[in-house]
This record gives C-alpha cells, sequence and structure tokens, in this order.
C-alpha cells in the first residue's frame, strides 16, 4: 500500500513548481494534467461534467504522492493559507486558521435527500432531491472560477479489502487534499482499484468562492452559505461553502458514515444480513492472560473516542499485563464473516481528532504521533513556531498568537475569556505515526469484534458500566443513549440529546430502520449459530455534587475493559439491575488506584427514580419515529419499565 505517510519526509522542492505528468487536451479548454493514465471512461465523464458546471481554471489528478503533497504544503505556504510550523520543533507540520465562521460541522445545513422523506426520518434534515438539485445547480455554477479542481481517489479501508469502497472527490481546496493524503488511502493505488469500470461514490467539493481573474485569495475561502447533501439512492455527496474537516473531507462521515450506512443496510436485501458503519473506534486489548480481544465503541464527536482508542493501562492493573493497541479512532465498518462472527475494519488511514485537552498526561501515544508531519487547524502558534492548546500544558505560554491570528496571554483570556484554540480544533495525522498502531490495522480481512461499547457524556444518571442482557436489550441502551452536546458541531453545547448509537448526525437514513437493522442483524446471525459480541454501555462523565468528574477516566478506564472481558469469560460477578448488570465495587480491579466505595457509589450505581423518568423521556424520543419504530424496543423499555417498579 502506499502508506499514507511515509512520503511527508523532505523539504519543499519548490514551491510553484507545476504537477508532474501528462497535459491531457480536452474539449473543455481547461488546463489539465494526470500523473497516470485513466482507463474509466465514467469517471472521466463525470469529472468532465462538474467542471463544465463549475469551470474551475484547471483540473489536477491526484496521485497521493510525497511530491505532490509536498508541492501543494509549498503553494498553500506561499498563498498564507497554511504556515509552516518550526522545523527543529515540529518537522513538516503546519498550521491552518479557519475564517471565524467555519470550525465544524453544519449540522443544521446537511441533508440526506432520499426519494421519500420517511426514508430520510426525523433525523435528517430533507429536501425534495428534485428541488436540492436545483439548488445544487444554482450555487455550483461557476463556483470553481480561478480555482484549480483536484480529482482526489480514495479507498475507504485497506487497498484492495473486500470491505473496502472506493470514492473520488473533486474539490477545489489543496488544504482538502493534503488532508485527504492523511486520512485516507488516497490517490494512483485507489484509482487502480476502480479499473475500468467500477463504481465508486462521487463526491463533489466546493468551498464555494470563486475567484475573478487576477483577484487575491483569502487565507480560508468559504462561503456564509453552506450545504452538505447526500443523495443515498444514487449515492453522491455534493458539499458547498465549508472548508473544516467532516464537511468538506468527504471521505469521513459524508461517505464512511451517511452513505455506507445505507449501502450496509441496502446490502441485508441482497444477504439477508447487510453490514454496518458506525461511528466507533476500534482497539485491541491484549489481556494477562494471554488472549487478544477486540472493542467497537461508539461515541459521539469529541468524547474522547481518540484517547479512549490509544489508552494506556495503568503500571498498577496486573503488573503492567494489558496492552492496547489502535485499529481506529472514530469509524468502523462491521461485516459478518462466512462463520457469522462480526469483523470489522477502519475505513479511514489518519485521525482528525480533537486537539484541546490533549497531553501527555492525558493521550501520550497521540502526542507521541503528533511530533511530525501534521496539519493543524485552529490551534494557537507560540513564539518559537510551534503549536498550543488548553490542555496541552500544565501553563499556558506567556504569550502566544490565537487562532484567529490576535495576541493572546493568560491575562488576556483571564479578563475576556478568549481561547487560544478553537474549542473544535483539530489535528490531522497519519495512523502510521501511532506507536499503540494495531499490527492488523491494515488487514484487509479486519478483526473479530468481541464487544460493542457504548457511552455518551451524561453528568448523572447513567451508571460507570452496564451490561446488556441481550441484544435487543443492548440495542434498546444504545438506542437511547444521550449525551450532552460539544463543540464538534455548531449550535448550544453542554444540553442533553439522545444520540442513538452515537449515530445522530451520521445515519444517512431513518433511524428506526437502523434500529430495525441492528434488531435484524443480531437476529439473523443468532438464527445462524453465531456467537454475537456482548454490548455494554459506559458513562465516564459522571459529577459530584460541586460538579468535579468522579472517575479519573483515560488509562483507569482499562479497569472497565478488565471487567467486560472477564464477563465475556465469565470469570467476574456483577449485580443485576433494572438495565442490565453493573460490577460491584468489588467486581473492579483497584490495584494502583485510590478509589473509595463511596466515591464509586456516586458512579456505579443506578438510581430507580432517576431511571424512571430517563425511560419516559426514551418514550418521549421514541415518539419521533412513530410508525416505523420496530416493537421489539417499546418492547424492552415495558420490560425495564417492569424490572424498576419491581425493583423500588
Ligand atoms: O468534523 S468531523 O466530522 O470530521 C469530526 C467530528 O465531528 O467527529
Ligand atoms: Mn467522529
Amino acid at each position: 500500500m502506499n502508506s499514507p505517510a511515509a512520503g511527508i519526509t523532505a523539504g519543499i522542492h519548490s514551491a510553484a513548481a507545476a504537477p508532474k505528468g501528462q497535459a491531457v487536451a480536452n474539449a473543455l479548454g481547461i488546463p489539465e494534467h494526470r500523473p497516470y493514465t485513466v482507463v474509466h471512461a465514467g469517471l472521466v465523464d463525470w469529472v468532465y461534467s462538474v467542471a463544465a458546471k463549475t469551470r474551475p481554471a484547471a483540473i489536477v489528478w491526484c496521485d497521493g504522492s510525497a511530491e505532490e503533497s509536498e508541492r501543494l504544503f509549498g503553494q498553500m505556504e506561499a498563498a498564507g493559507t497554511l504556515r509552516r510550523l518550526n522545523p527543529a520543533k515540529r518537522p513538516n507540520s503546519f498550521l491552518a486558521l479557519s475564517d471565524p465562521s467555519d470550525v465544524a460541522r453544519v449540522e443544521d445545513r446537511t441533508y440526506v435527500c432520499s426519494q421519500n422523506q420517511a426514508d430520510a426520518g426525523p433525523n435528517n434534515n430533507w429536501i425534495d432531491p428534485s428541488e436540492m438539485r436545483g439548488t445544487l445547480s444554482g450555487l455550483f455554477e461557476g463556483a470553481m472560477q480561478g480555482r484549480t479542481m483536484y480529482v482526489i481517489p480514495f479507498s475507504m479501508g485497506p487497498i484492495g479489502s473486500s470491505l473496502s469502497e472506493i470514492g473520488v472527490e473533486l474539490s477545489d481546496s489543496p488544504y482538502v487534499v493534503v488532508n485527504m493524503r492523511l486520512m485516507t488511502r488516497m490517490g494512483s493505488a485507489a484509482l487502480a482499484q476502480l479499473g475500468s469500470d467500477k463504481p465508486f461514490v462521487p463526491c463533489v467539493h466546493t468551498v464555494g468562492a470563486p475567484l475573478a481573474a487576477g483577484a487575491a485569495d483569502v487565507a480560508w475561502p468559504c462561503n456564509p452559505t453552506k450545504y452538505i447533501v447526500h443523495f443515498p439512492e444514487t449515492r453522491e455527496i455534493w458539499s458547498y461553502g465549508s472548508g473544516y474537516g467532516g464537511n468538506a473531507l468527504l471521505g469521513k462521515k459524508c461517505f464512511a458514515l451517511r452513505i455506507a450506512s445505507t449501502m450496509g443496510r441496502a446490502q441485508a436485501k441482497a444477504d439477508g444480513l447487510g453490514w454496518l458503519a458506525e461511528h466507533m473506534l476500534i482497539l485491541g486489548v491484549e489481556a494477562p492472560w494471554g488472549k487478544k480481544y477486540h472493542v467497537a465503541a461508539a461515541f459521539p464527536s469529541a468524547c474522547g473516542k481518540t484517547n479512549f482508542a490509544m489508552l494506556i493501562p495503568p503500571q498498577g492493573l496486573d503488573n503492567g499485563g494489558w496492552k492496547i493497541t489502535t485499529i481506529g479512532d472514530d469509524i468502523a465498518w462491521i461485516r459478518p464473516d462466512a462463520q457469522g462472527r462480526l469483523r470489522a475494519i477502519n475505513p479511514e488511514a489518519g485521525y482528525f481528532g480533537v486537539a484541546p485537552g490533549t497531553s501527555a498526561k492525558t493521550n501520550p501515544n497521540c502526542m507521541d504521533s503528533l511530533h511530525s508531519n501534521v496539519i493543524f487547524t485552529n490551534v494557537a502558534l507560540t513564539p518559537d513556531g510551534d503549536v498550543w492548546w488548553e490542555g496541552m500544558s500544565d501553563t499556558a505560554p506567556a504569550e502566544c498568537t490565537d487562532w484567529q491570528g490576535q495576541r493572546w496571554t493568560p491575562e488576556i483570556a483571564k479578563e475576556t475569556g478568549r481561547k487560544a484554540a478553537h474549542p473544535n480544533a483539530r489535528f490531522t495525522v497519519s495512523a502510521t505515526q501511532n506507536p499503540a498502531l494495531d499490527s492488523a490495522w491494515d488487514d484487509p480481512a479486519g478483526v473479530p469484534i468481541d464487544a460493542f461499547v457504548f457511552g455518551g457524556r451524561r453528568s448523572s444518571v447513567v451508571p460507570l458500566v452496564t451490561e446488556a442482557r441481550d441484544w435487543a436489550e443492548g440495542v434498546y441502551l444504545a438506542a437511547t443513549m444521550g449525551s450532552e452536546t460539544t463543540a464538534a458541531a455548531t449550535g448550544q453545547q453542554g444540553v442533553v440529546r439522545r444520540d442513538p448509537f452515537a449515530m445522530l448526525p451520521f445515519c444517512g437514513y431513518n433511524m428506526a430502520d437502523y434500529f430495525q437493522h441492528w434488531l435484524s442483524l443480531g437476529a439473523g446471525l443468532r438464527a445462524r449459530g453465531a456467537q454475537l459480541p456482548g454490548i455494554y454501555c459506559v458513562n465516564w462523565f459522571g459529577k459530584d455534587a460541586d460538579g468535579k468528574f468522579v472517575w479519573p477516566g483515560f488509562g483507569d478506564n482499562a479497569r472497565v475493559l478488565k471487567w467486560i472481558l472477564q464477563r465475556l469469560e465469565g470469570e467476574v460477578g456483577g449485580q443485576e439491575h433494572a438495565l442490565g448488570v453493573s460490577p460491584r465495587y468489588e467486581d473492579l480491579d483497584w490495584k494502583g488506584l485510590e478509589f473509595s466505595r463511596e466515591k464509586f457509589s456516586l458512579i456505579g450505581a443506578v438510581s430507580n427514580e432517576a431511571w424512571a423518568s430517563e425511560l419516559s423521556d426514551h418514550e418521549g424520543f421514541f415518539a419521533r419515529f412513530e410508525g416505523r419504530l420496530p416493537a421489539d424496543l417499546p418492547a424492552v423499555r415495558a420490560r425495564l419499565q417492569a424490572g424498576l417498579k419491581k425493583a423500588a
């Protein structure tokens, strides 16, 4: 495979160098460069159709090489889009500062335009597809004028894996190209997978800022009008107006979650099972008893998935006998193999992680990954040309330049509350730089999943960990997951919203049908005699009366993992309650951690009263799916309610 990081090693040779390869003459009269021969006529036709509409100044096909990436970094440096960090501190790394209006996913501007509104469901914004095509047609008209349109072929998943899918993004943002190179298997190898006629997911992206001839560009072009649009039936993605993260790197949430979730469900019609595209990290766990496990865990954006995926278990736990390795930190594609075992791949090849709060204490593996070859977005710049963000170190630098390019000092912060880094500031880095990378991260066969973990950010109500007694109860707990909102999406923060499976903003179809897909997959696998993964719900975010987090989190989450894996082996006890089974104080391994029974009682227990109101809140949430909700879910709810009454 074309290792995504391997290349960004040498310095920039020539900032203005032209791309390598042949100049191609096309009927549009637009200068075009291809570093390779393209044999897929359908792809070429589509590229030209988009170029005819958006009228870019040039078309450049990307090969994913180091030279290409260096050339683009050089161009962006010269244009002021990126700033090269001090090579002595952070070699081959760059800082981008976005427009202050373009800092996160825009969920209210994200659409799933299926033929029928009911297929998109109450969880998606919907506009009639023909009306949306009309709107987009107007917006994309001439939208790339004065800019280069990059053709970016990419593989979601290991090159050549039967679990992988190919996409091609057309984008007028060189920032998108260099990010896609780190985040996906991008370039010639991906293109080769298409042969002359294989299908691909077409992704069109423009920042929506055409440049008049001779006009000066801005550092971060974007448009106040934004549309992130999916057509699930034709598997197309059209993104207008934003250059940031999931709005613009279309392989990530748009393809690998929204479109892929519809693909996985459609497949169920063909083979009776289908597959799952999930907002999950995947980790490997080597237990001291010599067995290796794989766990997939779903948490909403900015709830610590990257930290969990790179966790270092505490030395005190079985004398350092635990080892955790990363397969993925954000997205999992999960399919049953011939034996009915669920196997997962990480469709991505890099991490687009939240910087603030990341430190040598909270995630040492991550900090190690960030030594070089990183693209930082919206973090602060120190006077010596390095980066800083809130939580990176105990003491802030005496002075730096904040994410909006303004002078920032701790005193100014105290007075004004201004942050040095935007709370959704990000790093983009290749997975290959992660010291805890699992040896099977790129295995085309994926890894077998032993347990699913679902977690949200809840200051109360949800206990540290609960084991579901069966698949349907697990699906119920995941379907009713709530989380306090974060800065990963624009909008009010800190309010509890139901975020089923952490997929609310990412499920490309009606969430009620998604619940059914999970239920049917479990039932189908059981009918085939397969062993299903265990399902667990966790909450690291419980707070005490003073509003302080009770659970230490980070490395100590390994203690919860240990309990989960021991449960799978039938080797540890727990207390059954109305919702499932949770550990008693004595069921967790506390070696090396001082954590009192009293503290544990604050986060370990289920309050029957709180859960009675939680369950009636679920009813209100389910009401949104009137008519389509699988009957199993209200049935489980009635069972849990009855259990609560009995316990009271
Ligand atoms: O902006 S992204 O969608 O890529 C990150 C996230 O919200 O998890
Ligand atoms: Mn995410």
